[in-house]
């Protein structure tokens, strides 16, 4: 089943991009190439990282900027303002949980205008019995609309649904409600006493190549002006996205309960690169977990096994930074690799999944990059990944300030995933 999956996206991924030629992907894993990784506590200069203070004054400002140049971008929305409202609150799910819906709007300026960019904020915590204590939240973006992450009638309906394979804008619909709820398993996160929030990625920047004209960057690519190749592109203004919600819940956490300082990122398969990428960028972020997340996310790109670097700025040309392309050839050129994402959140708790089956995202190379952040982990003298060397057998969640499992079966996000993130998360919180 793995073999003809892949087959598919291999298949796929031929007919789009034939104009190019890449590489046919790997998924044997005896045709590995050999390669070296850069050492993340070894500085650009050759000086060795040897204390928490020269990680956190030098070490960690020169490799985020590294990962801003190379491969997401340059912060570019800085100047972005928001306005958030919470426009409605209701007890659900026979009184089991409360419903908040806000809406932000972005802006320049002093007020924003009538068509200024809008997303609409869904959150979800438990009833009110949580003692004095506010609750924790898990911050994910959703791929469908707000409306397709659980039945309930109320969700407000996206103004625009995108097709992401050819940039149509559609009108949200009522029979999609709760579509998407497998991979929002409320009952779940209710009954370990986290809250949820959730917004739509596309109402922040739909996602095909030509996005940035309908999202919150049209405020600052006017007349057809393009990024610069070290600005952020679609993965960056997702990432900054998640920060605006965090800093509604910042500014609303008496009203809607919930403690601003646990909140915990989430994200499946590119929403999973960009809670990596946001945890990395913005420490106000408690917890990080994605899942599935491979190419540009926690698979090591020099491994070259499944999704490469050249396949993946080929497809999706709208993702990274511009500079990343340059590495598309020659991914060991690249000064850094993705264990030293994961790095970039050390000390805070981060948990990567995998599933069995998800060849694509080469559940080892996201294996490896857990295990190749541990060095920066002791260094903060906490015990990291916990002394694992091995992938472990499939269904097993391991480690521990780095955490890991590969869920046996395919790409997605399911109550197994959940239920170990949630149990990760209570460890830490
Ligand atoms: C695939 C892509 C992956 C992953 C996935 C998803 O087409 O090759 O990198 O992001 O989509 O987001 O579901």
């Amino acid at each position: 089943m793995k073999h003809v999956l892949f087959l598919i996206c291999t298949l796929f991924s031929f007919v789009l991009f034939a104009a190019e030629t890449v590489a046919p992907p790997n998924d044997d894993e005896s045709k590995v190439p050999k390669f070296e990784l850069p050492d993340p506590l070894v500085m650009a200069d050759g000086r060795k990282v040897d204390s928490v203070k020269m990680w956190t004054e030098q070490r960690r400002p020169e490799l985020l900027k590294l990962f801003q140049e190379h491969v997401y971008g340059k912060p570019t929305l800085t100047e972005i303002n928001m306005k958030a409202e919470i426009f409605e609150t209701a007890p659900v799910f026979d009184g089991k949980g409360i419903r908040y819906q806000l809406q932000l709007v972005f802006f320049k300026g002093e007020q924003p205008l009538q068509n200024d960019p809008k997303v609409d904020f869904l959150i979800y915590t438990p009833a009110r019995k949580n003692g004095n204590k506010k609750f924790p939240i898990f911050l994910g973006l959703n791929f469908m609309g707000n409306h397709t992450i659980n039945a309930d009638p109320e969700i407000r309906l996206a103004q625009t649904i995108w097709n992401r394979s050819n940039g149509q804008q559609l009108p949200a619909k009522d029979e999609e409600r709760g579509k998407q709820s497998r991979r929002w398993q409320l009952e779940t996160i209710f009954a370990h006493g986290f809250a949820v929030g959730t917004a739509y990625y596309g109402d922040f920047e739909p996602d095909f190549n030509g996005g940035i004209k309908h999202g919150v960057r049209r405020l600052i690519y006017k007349n057809g002006e393009t990024p610069n190749p070290d600005d952020g592109n679609a993965i960056a203004t997702w990432a900054w996205g998640l920060g605006k919600m965090l800093d509604a819940v910042t500014e609303f956490q008496d009203k809607l309960n919930i403690d601003p300082k646990k909140a915990c990122l989430v994200g499946h398969s590119r929403l999973g690169k960009t809670s990596l990428w946001a945890g990395a960028i913005d420490e106000r972020f408690s917890v990080v977990v994605s899942n599935d997340s491979g190419c540009g996310g926690s698979a090591l790109s020099r491994r070259e096994f499944g999704e490469t670097v050249h396949r993946i700025n080929n497809s999706f040309p709208h993702w990274f930074c511009g500079n990343f392309k340059k590495y598309n050839r020659n991914v060991n050129a690249l000064p850094v690799d993705q264990h030293e994402l994961v790095a970039l959140i050390a000390p805070r708790p981060v948990y990567i999944a995998s599933a069995s089956e998800d060849l694509w995202a080469d559940p080892q190379g996201e294996f490896l990059s857990a295990f190749y952040a541990d060095p920066v982990y002791r260094l903060f003298e906490t015990d990291g990944f916990g002394g694992v060397t091995e992938m472990p057998p499939v269904n097993q969640s391991v480690g521990n300030r780095i955490g890991y499992h590969r869920r046996e079966g395919k790409h997605d996000i399911i109550e197994f995933d959940w239920i170990q993130f949630l149990k990760f998360a209570q460890k830490y919180l």
